[in-house]
């Protein structure tokens, strides 16, 4: 295989830009959100896209030629290859007049290559059997004219005129080529332009033979074949500029629907952990909005048989962060305190009815206690002056 580049330099940078890309796309898909990294991804295909259609472009155009393939000469050095290109100037009298001579000059060798011709539809619908038929026929005819099947050979080709003529130089080998076309654009004929091309693209002889019905054989001057050339150029360039264009848009679309899909995949992710913590919450047993107690003297007995102050509920469960209010009734003369030093827990609960508000930021259990010196065996035992709070 050929190497793409121009240049070692070339080379080098185009090395240098595709490492800078995949940092790009691996920063992007490491540090951005999900649908970053395909963006970039696409910027850096697009840009690439871009400049390979451009080279494109100016090679359609003529404007960057090809490197020229020489091909190496097959045989002995008296030994001459001919590979002639024809296929609707076949039949005309001229061609195969010339084919003789060619065939009378000693040591020269022919193929007679007939490209079939099939067009974009034709291959797309599958009708190309008519037009390969068409091709065999006239090659046949051709050879039977002129008859010298040592030297003369012969062959169809289903690609493209080009590719086939490129075909020939790997098997045939050519030392020249003669391209025979019609002066126009025709229908059902090779373009003229084809003989242009062939010159781009190899270093050998190339003739150009137009053949007019019943006129003599005509080589286009340079002008004309410059013309041919930019028609062809402006037409090639023109299909391929549409193609671009259809393979952004395609591209396009894809890069849509990727960063739609990834979206809908994220809120789809997100519902389904707004639904778990919604579950998870509605598993958890409902918590009054509001929890009333009283903190009354002497009014639990205890396994002792004294009567001890109390809290009339010392368990409390909360929901960790949540603030929870309590509205408690000391009816003592003096202040009694929840405190819970782990839970970062101290509420003083003066006489009377207040409300106060419950803040235990960690799950957890946390034992509480009365820090104001009361009862003191009831401070030390839960259900008394001291319980639990948990925290879910
Ligand atoms: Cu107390």
């Amino acid at each position: 295989m050929r190497s793409p580049f121009h240049s070692e330099q070339e080379a080098f940078r185009s090395v240098l830009l595709a490492t800078l890309a995949l940092i790009a796309v691996v920063l992007a898909a490491a540090l951005g959100p999900t649908w970053l990294a395909p963006v970039v991804l696409a910027v850096v295909l697009g840009a690439v896209a871009v400049r390979v259609a451009q080279v494109r472009m100016r090679k359609l155009r003529g404007l960057e030629l090809p490197v020229k393939m020489a091909p190496a000469h097959l045989g002995s050095a008296s030994e001459r290859r001919v590979l002639v290109v024809a296929n609707d100037t076949l039949s005309e009298e001229a061609l195969l007049s010339e084919l003789e001579r060619l065939a009378s000059v000693p040591h020269t060798h022919v193929l007679l290559l007939v490209p079939a011709l099939i067009s974009p539809g034709a291959r797309l619908t599958g009708a190309v059997d008519g037009l390969l038929d068409q091709a065999r026929l006239r090659l046949k005819t051709a050879l039977d004219r002129v008859g010298h099947d040592l030297v003369v050979g012969g062959g169809i080709s289903d690609a493209d005129p080009l590719e086939a003529v490129e075909d020939a130089f790997a098997t045939f080998v050519p030392d020249e080529v003669i391209v025979s076309t019609g002066w126009e654009r025709a229908a059902n004929g090779l373009e003229p332009q084809l003989a242009g091309l062939v010159r781009e693209r190899f270093a050998v002889p190339v003739r150009h033979l137009v053949f007019e019905p019943g006129s003599v054989t005509q080589e286009p001057d340079k002008d004309t074949e410059a013309r041919y050339r930019h028609e062809f150029g402006e037409a090639a360039a023109r299909k391929f500029g549409l193609k671009a264009l259809a393979g952004a848009g395609i591209l396009a679309a894809v890069l849509l629907s990727v960063v739609a899909v990834v979206q809908s995949s994220e809120r789809d992710e997100a519902r389904a952990a707004s639904q778990a913590t919604a579950a998870q919450t509605a598993g958890l047993p409902p918590i009054a909005k509001v929890v009333d107690l009283s903190v009354i003297p002497e009014y639990k007995r205890g396994p002792e048989g004294e009567k001890h102050d109390a809290f009339t509920t010392t368990d409390f469960t909360v929901r960790a962060g949540q603030p929870q209010q309590l509205r408690i009734d000391n009816t003592d003369t003096v202040p009694h305190s929840i405190t819970a030093p782990e839970a970062g827990i101290k509420i003083v609960v003066i006489p009377g009815t207040h409300t106060y508000t419950l803040l235990v930021k960690q799950p957890g259990r946390f034992l509480w206690f009365c820090s104001f010196v009361c009862d003191e065996w009831a401070m030390q035992h839960p259900g008394y002056m001291s319980g639990y709070i948990s925290a879910i």
